[in-house]
């Protein structure tokens, strides 16, 4: 008999939303949710010990069925800070999902080649690396080159997560890495300033000297003006869209774009899904965009033997 209890989610924690609806916009055939988690279920995979919050359950099965609802054709699952270097949930993640998933693990330096061919084969293509204080402690930078000098030869990049103000003191081991560079939403700016301003700017430039990709994903979570107040309008987190057309117009080769479900530490609303979808137009105006933004691009760096 299991001796496995759940554990209590952390209080305030805002479960995924019960019912999204149908966006209006329809995503071009083959389109990839590019950021998205599976948590838990705990009974079955349970939390880090060391981890920063408790999330609701958001396992596998719902996710692919939110892939269907939304019109989308595949998943990059990224581990998630709450299941700390255990990635079975992400694994178990992968394997059900006939190929139409690959994941972004977590690891540590002491991460061996076999565990790496492990992941490679149920479909890992990256590592993350966090630097976000409130949901991880401290990785020594060295350990962290280790990780990306181990994963080189497999040919996979790191996905990186920082809060904008932390970007100058991390940009010089960012170059230094001898793998690609994913930015997770956008490098999470300030929304309230220019999207023409300096701040804004030196992230652009940052990101052109890198060559890296950038995820224009989460305006839930970098907007203020939030959700509409109205029922029936669709036209969602306002002030996010000048940023992330911003970096769609500069980078068109080199962005992605995701859901986040089932989004974690959201405090003041749960999005609904569908409008995350219809977000999407407004960031990439043209079909062109749209096609590189959801298909091309994700291919690109998650099923590279398709594009070759
Ligand atoms: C995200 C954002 C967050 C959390 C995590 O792994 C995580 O716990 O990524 C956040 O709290 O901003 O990408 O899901």
């Amino acid at each position: 008999m299991s001796t496995r209890t759940t554990p209590e989610v952390t209080p305030g924690w805002l479960s995924w939303h019960p019912n999204p609806s149908k966006p209006t916009f329809a995503p071009p055939a083959g389109a990839v949710d590019a950021h998205c988690h599976v948590f838990g279920p705990a009974a079955r995979f349970p939390f880090a010990p060391e981890r920063k919050y408790t999330p609701v359950d958001g396992g596998k099965e719902r996710l692919f069925a939110l892939r269907d609802h939304l019109g989308l054709a595949r998943n990059v699952i990224v581990q998630a800070t709450c299941h700390g270097t255990d990635n079975s949930a992400l694994v178990d993640a992968l394997r059900s999902s006939g190929g139409l998933a690959r994941g972004v693990a977590t690891v540590d330096s002491e991460v061996t080649e076999d565990e790496l061919e492990r992941l490679h084969e149920a479909g890992v293509r990256a590592i993350r690396f966090n630097f976000v204080k409130r949901l991880v402690d401290t990785v020594p930078t060295r350990s962290l080159e280790v990780i990306a000098e181990k994963i080189a030869p497999l040919g996979w990049h790191v996905v990186v997560y920082f809060e904008a103000a932390d970007l100058p003191e991390l940009e010089e081991f960012f170059l230094s890495l001898p793998v690609p560079l994913v930015i997770d939403h956008m490098g999470r700016p300030d929304v309230t300033k220019d999207p023409r301003g300096p701040e804004f700017a030196e992230f652009l430039d940052f990101v052109a000297r890198s060559g890296a990709w950038v995820k224009v994903s989460c305006p839930e979570r970098l907007s203020n003006t939030g959700p509409p107040a109205l029922d029936g309008e669709r036209h969602a987190y306002t002030d996010v869209v000048p940023f992330a057309r911003r970096v769609v117009e500069s980078f068109p080769d080199k962005v992605l774009w995701g859901t986040d479900w089932p989004h974690p530490n959201l405090t003041d609303h749960m999005p609904d899904d569908g409008l995350l979808l219809d977000h999407v137009p407004r960031i990439a105006v043209t079909a062109a965009q749209q096609r590189a933004l959801l298909v091309d691009n994700p291919v690109r760096l998650y099923w590279p033997e398709e594009s070759a």
